[in-house]
């Protein structure tokens, strides 16, 4: 496997619309963004991803375009965004965008030909279909944002796709000239100075030719068709020869749905498809049998073969992102750590477990000073469309009682990442003197980036030393090539791995539980001359015979490696 400069970087994700406000309208904006570029630089990041800024309605806060070309206006302008790429390769940072290309807005000007007449040169850019033989939707898929995909156009007398909410309807990748529009487009802002792609729901372009029904049975009917479609390999390698390979760039795909046999496929470097993917495995260890919407507690030993699986399998073959959190994910010290008593260590401790892995790290904002998730009081808080459409759903056609899906979504909901950032105890946590377009989490006196810059023992400070040690000139190459062994693979809550290579190791101990654990050293792990690289606990000297392990520990040696 050939070395990029992308396998040893760290990405940071903004979600522009709660991260900073500048002019005190109640929404985060580019301005907003400039202004905290030196807080990435201290903490350390080498890119900075956005989710979307283009001209949007919002109906699913930006992931619904209607220009490509332009920034929503609450956002900023287009010489804002250039000022953001070029500050922010003055202190080292990259520009990641986030490209949504599998569906546009219903207000893009596409769509509005597109629905005009079926005989519109645009029609075919879009996917229409003649109702079912029943009068009724064409088939039975079942949209990301609950009910149909189809909905019916009364003007044209036939129904468009949308995988996504009815504002987003699915663009046609059968159709060529679509294509070249979309490479024109993608080639535009890489020419601007971008230097990454996040691709939303990337495989789930190609769909399947007959729109056949999908499996009733599964949670979302359908999905097992189009997502990884017939002709998706080849749409990715011919965006790979018009667009990626003409430009110094790294893309991740955001890929549910794909077994590392699959994300092999899609980031093997003799493929020209992707460089790397998020894949989604390790986020369904608290999904019940109903899905996302069903939570259960986490089946921590399910989590440690998933992640392990995904180390092995992807080893000198393909690439992955770590993470626990981004903008569609309840924040991961809430659902896997414990976000009262043990905030500051489950934070640390989540942070080991994934950030001395193999792949690329990628941090969510707010996670490095450890924000959990909000406590929403009644469902009018809630903005998040998929949310507010579950809602519905629920308690309108399952029946189930309000308090009930109160207290689901409250756990699951997308909107519990996309509070405000919290820069410090004033109100609304700094963010905005305005009124914030949603919520502030109430957490916010206590938890900010302020508290955080002034504790050398913070999350934040942690953060910067992982960060650190993975570019250090002493473990940087174990950390991002190493290879990995799962360790104890039944304990029921200590997480033990070893990276190594010819001349070194080092051991990762990590306690997901709250009670105190022993490590007995044995084996190929010999505890003389062990070194303490990293712990979110104090810690003296390192005993030879056995390691007790507090709630949430962490700890990181380097020990002897024969
Ligand atoms: O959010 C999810 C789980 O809660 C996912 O199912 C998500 O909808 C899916 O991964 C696609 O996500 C991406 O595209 C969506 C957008 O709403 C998400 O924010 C984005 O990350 C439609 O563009
Ligand atoms: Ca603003």
């Amino acid at each position: 496997m050939e070395k990029k400069w992308w396998h040893s970087s760290v990405v940071y994700q903004v979600y522009p619309r709660s991260f900073y406000d500048s002019n005190n309208d109640g929404v985060g904006d580019l301005k907003g963004i400039i202004e905290k570029l030196p807080y990435l630089q201290n903490l350390g990041v080498d890119i900075l991803w956005l989710s979307p800024v283009y001209s949007s309605p919002m109906d699913d806060n930006g992931y619904d375009i209607s220009d490509y070309y332009s920034i929503a206006p609450e956002f900023g302008t287009l010489g804002d965004m250039d000022e953001l790429i070029g500050e922010a390769g003055r202190v080292g940072i990259k520009i990641m965008m986030d490209v949504v290309v599998n569906h546009t807005s219903d207000e893009h000007p596409w769509f509005i030909e597109s629905s005009k007449d079926r005989e519109n040169p645009k029609r075919d850019w879009y996917i229409w279909k003649n109702p079912g033989a029943d009068g009724g939707v064409p088939n039975n898929w079942i949209s990301f944002f609950s009910g149909t995909t189809w909905e019916f156009d009364e003007r044209t007398e036939q129904y468009y796709l949308h995988l996504f909410s009815k504002k987003q309807p699915d663009l046609n990748w059968e159709n060529s000239a679509l294509r070249e529009e979309i490479y024109k487009m993608i080639n535009w802002w890489l020419d601007k100075g971008v230097m990454g792609l996040r691709l939303d729901v990337i495989n789930g372009l190609s769909k399947p030719h007959d729109y056949r029904n999908g499996d009733p049975d599964l949670p979302l009917p359908g999905a097992e068709l189009y997502m990884n479609g017939p002709r998706i390999h080849s749409y990715l390698k011919e965006m790979n020869e018009k667009v990626f390979s003409l430009h110094d760039v790294v893309t991740v795909g955001e890929t549910n749905f794909v077994a590392p046999s699959l994300a092999i496929k899609y980031t093997s470097q003799d493929r020209n498809e992707l460089d790397m993917v998020f894949q989604f495995e390790h986020m369904s260890v608290d999904a019940g049998p109903e899905g996302k919407w069903d939570p259960v507690p986490l089946d921590f030993i399910r989590l440690k073969n998933i992640l392990s699986k995904w180390q092995n399998k992807l080893y000198g073959k393909g690439w992955n992102s770590l993470y626990w959190n981004n903008h569609d994910q309840p924040r991961a010290i809430s659902r896997f750590g414990n976000d009262k008593k043990y905030r500051v260590e489950s934070a640390k401790m989540l942070a080991t477990v994934i950030h001395l892995m193999q792949g690329t790290p990628f941090i969510y904002q707010g996670e490095e000073i450890g924000m959990t998730n909000c406590s929403f009081d009644s469902p009018e808080e809630y903005r998040d469309i998929e949310t507010v459409n579950y809602y519905k759903k629920a308690v309108q056609e399952k029946g189930f009682s309000e308090k009930t899906v109160l207290e689901k979504i409250g756990k699951v909901s997308r909107d519990n990442a996309r509070t405000p950032m919290q820069w410090d105890s004033s109100t609304n946590g700094g963010f905005s003197s305005g009124i914030p377009w949603i919520k502030i989490n109430p957490s916010y006196e206590s938890v900010n980036v302020e508290k955080a810059i002034e504790d050398k023992d913070s999350i934040f400070y942690y953060y910067r030393k992982l960060i650190k040690l993975r570019k250090s000139n002493k473990y940087g190459d174990l950390i991002v090539y190493g290879k990995y062994k799962l360790l104890m693979e039944n304990h029921r809550s200590l997480f033990v791995y070893t990276r190594w290579d010819e001349g070194q190791k080092l051991l990762v101990i990590c306690n997901f539980g709250e009670q105190r654990e022993e490590f007995f050293p044995e084996g190929e792990i010999e505890m003389t001359h062990t070194n303490v690289l990293l712990s979110n606990y104090s810690r003296g000297e390192i005993a030879a015979d056995k390691i007790v392990l507090r709630p949430y520990e962490s700890l990181v040696l380097e020990c002897l490696h024969h």
